[in-house]
């Protein structure tokens, strides 16, 4: 890599934050653009230059760039090769893949529906919505708690790209879930640890791995 690693990210994106724990977890430096959607900077013509949806993560290296969490980590896995968080085996990447999936196309969308009202305003109007989508999430972490009763990790023995990209959204998820607004919904979400203990136990076996810590949202510390 003799080309800088940059990273375009804003504070409280759950897809840079993947990008950031890979990059932490592996000791990789780069250069760091925190940008500030707030300011409108995510939709400024410098930026859209670089990424026409407005949109974060972006990764610069070199003259490429590159959009998508999930991409980035598959590029910066094939650009180190000791990485192999996408699995080395036939069967190790088509779990892990299996799971990324499962994530992108099922947690993801319920996710959204989730915390965009908490954190954004208008739950007054989707409180239906959050709690439909409390559901559907409270049977996915059971799903998630119960894949870890025999495995250490989401999908194996080996950390991999499945617990990066699993990660961020979970802690989204509990913190929305510990809003007070959100408490008054009285949702099936919480205690996490009492709930869905094994995915407890995974998010502080990855919170021990050092410089992850270090990833945290800006404005959560
Ligand atoms: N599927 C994309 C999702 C990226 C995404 O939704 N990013 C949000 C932040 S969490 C964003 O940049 N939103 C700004 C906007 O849409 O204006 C990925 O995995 O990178």
């Amino acid at each position: 890599m003799n080309q800088k690693l940059e990273l375009f990210w804003i504070s409280g994106s759950p897809f840079a934050w993947r990008v950031q724990l890979a990059l932490a977890i592996h000791h990789v430096d780069y250069v760091s653009h925190l940008l500030d959607a707030a300011k409108g900077e995510l939709k400024q013509a410098e930026y859209l230059a670089l990424n026409p949806r407005g949109k974060v993560p972006l990764l610069k290296h070199g003259e490429l760039l590159i959009r998508e969490s999930v991409a980035i980590l598959v590029y910066l896995d094939s650009l180190n090769p000791k990485w192999q968080i996408f699995g080395a085996t036939s069967q190790d990447k088509a779990i892990i893949w299996q799971q990324i999936c499962e994530v992108e196309n099922i947690i993801v969308p319920y996710l959204r529906q989730f915390v965009r009202p908490i954190f954004f305003g208008g739950l007054e109007d989707k409180k239906l919505e959050v709690i439909e989508a409390a559901r559907q999430l409270n049977d996915e972490f059971t799903l998630l708690n119960g894949f870890l009763a025999d495995r250490s990790w989401l999908a194996g023995d080996q950390l991999s790209a499945a617990d990066i990209v699993t990660y961020p959204l979970l802690k989204f998820v509990e913190r929305a879930a510990n809003k007070e607004q959100a408490k008054e919904l009285n949702l099936d979400l919480l205690p996490f640890a009492e709930k869905y203990p094994n995915l407890e136990k995974w998010l502080q076996k990855i919170e021990e791995i050092p410089g992850v810590r270090d990833t945290y949202p800006p404005y959560w510390r």
